[in-house]
């Protein structure tokens, strides 16, 4: 150990631990503290890994546990080396139960590529610090083609220590191959996204975390000071600085030297810019949170406020998570979400897995059966309140079938018909206008060719009323201009 570099640190980099890899590790309870008190901890570089009522969790090194009590906190040590704790947990996995590790994730991705490749393909989307591939799967009907379908990204592993985060994107992929041949449903929600999976975004810390120190948090990076890792949840460039975030190379939350500085965050900057999507998730462990932007700064405006807690709380439904704005929890300047969503105006998301960073690996089916269903609503969900934002562009709107029209129709007009905010109406309902005329200008084309049958069952839908009034103008339009239409159908419109 390079004991001078501490020397030359100041006191804060030194509460925030990191320096000395051959430190015990203790995950604690700090009691009594207020929730600003927690915000001041995260400010200078602790490694918070929950916040409660009055407590926060924290991993520090087992030496400055008495720091806290001798300041009137109340301490209780949840795991007393966390180091060995893990090693334990890995100890026990079993054949069946047993968490990924880079090998055997990308040996699945590759099988599976392999074997589905009318549905899937493997592409390496960067290199890690330490020159590994960063794997993407990419799940879509034709998925050499960039067709124009609405697009989700399922991220995995920021953090090397939080291996359940590598399962859940796994599982769902899993789910969506395997209930493509039998499930329509699944079929066609296939078919009409492209969904991009990145299920281990820092290979180097997963593998240092399983097998070096297994408490290791950041990427493998080599500071100038001899100390290791960028936080890469802090090193996204949209807000990139100071707060809930270090400069201190040693902290378990330093930024890097400057916005994208590593070439993990931008890998996904990367293929974000390249594949437009709508929505996304990042998963994390742990808290049992659902969490949306800005996560920069106390109250920072959103525009699209509503679609997140809206689609935060049907996907709390599953797994009885608790949705909340991420900056409630924290703020943390260069985090993933306030990139993806500020820049690249997608709908995204932070899902704090678990009560725990690393459970035993016989919870691994319970947590994934709690979470893939909140990934698929996403998913299908990016084609609906995933089209009101800027990354919904005219493009997404002008390829959508009837079925997916009225999917977002449905949606958006039952949250937003109603409401009383005139700006954040307008902003939608320039979106809902342009989906309605797209979904009449289908049924109007079907009513052409014979077919009554789209006509039909948009009557049936209770939201369709500005869709079925664009189709009663071009109807009559086309009508005026020489165009065929059954009797009763072009009477039972001019009368509506
Ligand atoms: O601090 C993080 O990066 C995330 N929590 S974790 O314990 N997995 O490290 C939460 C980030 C949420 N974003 C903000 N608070 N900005
Ligand atoms: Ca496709
Ligand atoms: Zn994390």
């Amino acid at each position: 150990m390079k004991r001078w570099v501490v020397a030359a640190c100041c006191a804060f980099s030194l509460a925030a631990g990191g320096v000395f890899a051959d430190e015990i590790k203790s995950l604690v309870r700090v009691k009594k503290l207020t929730s600003k008190q927690i915000t001041a901890l995260v400010q200078q570089g602790y490694d918070v890994a929950k916040e409660g009522q009055g407590y926060a969790e924290i991993v520090i090194d087992k030496s400055r546990i008495n720091e806290f009590v001798n300041k009137g906190h109340p301490v209780k040590v949840i795991i007393d080396d966390l180091d060995k704790y893990i090693q334990d947990v890995q100890a026990k996995q079993t054949k069946s139960d047993r968490y990924f590790t880079y090998d055997t994730c990308t040996a699945q991705l590759k099988k599976w590529a392999e074997e589905h490749s009318s549905i899937c393909r493997v592409e390496s989307i960067g290199k890690s610090c330490e020159g590994r591939d960063i794997w993407a799967l990419k799940l879509s009907d034709n998925p050499e083609k960039n067709e124009a379908e609405p697009a989700a990204l399922i991220m995995g592993l920021h953090h090397s220590r939080e291996w359940p985060s590598v399962e859940v994107p796994m599982a769902t992929i899993k789910k969506l191959i395997e209930e493509y041949s039998v499930d329509p449903e699944i079929k066609k929600l296939v078919d009409s996204r492209e969904v991009w999976f990145v299920p281990i975004v820092n290979p180097d810390g997963l593998i240092y975390s399983q097998e070096k120190s297994r408490y290791w948090r950041k990427n493998r990076r080599k500071n100038a000071n001899g100390s290791y890792g960028v936080d890469p949840n802090r090193n996204y460039g949209y807000q990139w600085g100071n707060v809930g975030a270090s400069s201190s190379p040693s902290s378990d939350t330093y930024h890097g030297t400057g916005p994208f500085s590593e070439p993990e965050c931008c890998a996904i900057r990367d293929l974000a810019i390249r594949e437009k999507f709508q929505a996304s998730i990042s998963f994390h462990t742990y808290s049992e949170l659902i969490l949306y932007p800005f996560g920069y700064g106390y109250n920072i405006p959103n525009p699209d406020q509503k679609i997140f807690v809206k689609m935060a709380g049907d996907m709390a439904r599953f797994n009885d998570y608790r949705p909340q704005n991420s900056a409630e929890l924290y703020p943390a300047m260069g985090d993933c979400d306030d990139y993806l969503y500020g820049d690249r105006k997608m709908l995204s998301f932070t899902f704090e897995l678990c009560s725990t960073f690393i459970p035993s690996a016989s919870q691994i089916d319970t947590f994934n059966s709690l979470n893939v269903p909140a990934v698929v609503y996403l998913i299908d969900k990016a084609g609906t309140y995933g089209l009101v934002p800027a990354s919904g562009d005219e493009e997404l709107i002008t390829s959508l079938d009837f079925d997916g029209g009225v999917a977002a129709i449905e949606d958006l007009v039952k949250l937003f018909g109603a409401d009383e905010n005139i700006a954040v109406r307008n902003e939608a309902l320039d979106k809902i206008e342009k989906i309605c005329q797209q979904v009449a200008n289908l049924v109007n084309q079907d009513l052409k060719n014979g077919s009554s049958e789209t006509y039909e069952a948009l009557k049936k839908i209770p939201q369709a009323g500005l869709a079925l009034s664009y189709l009663r103008n071009r109807v009559i339009f086309d009508n005026a201009h020489g165009e065929f239409y059954r009797e009763d159908i072009l009477n039972e419109l001019k009368n509506s």
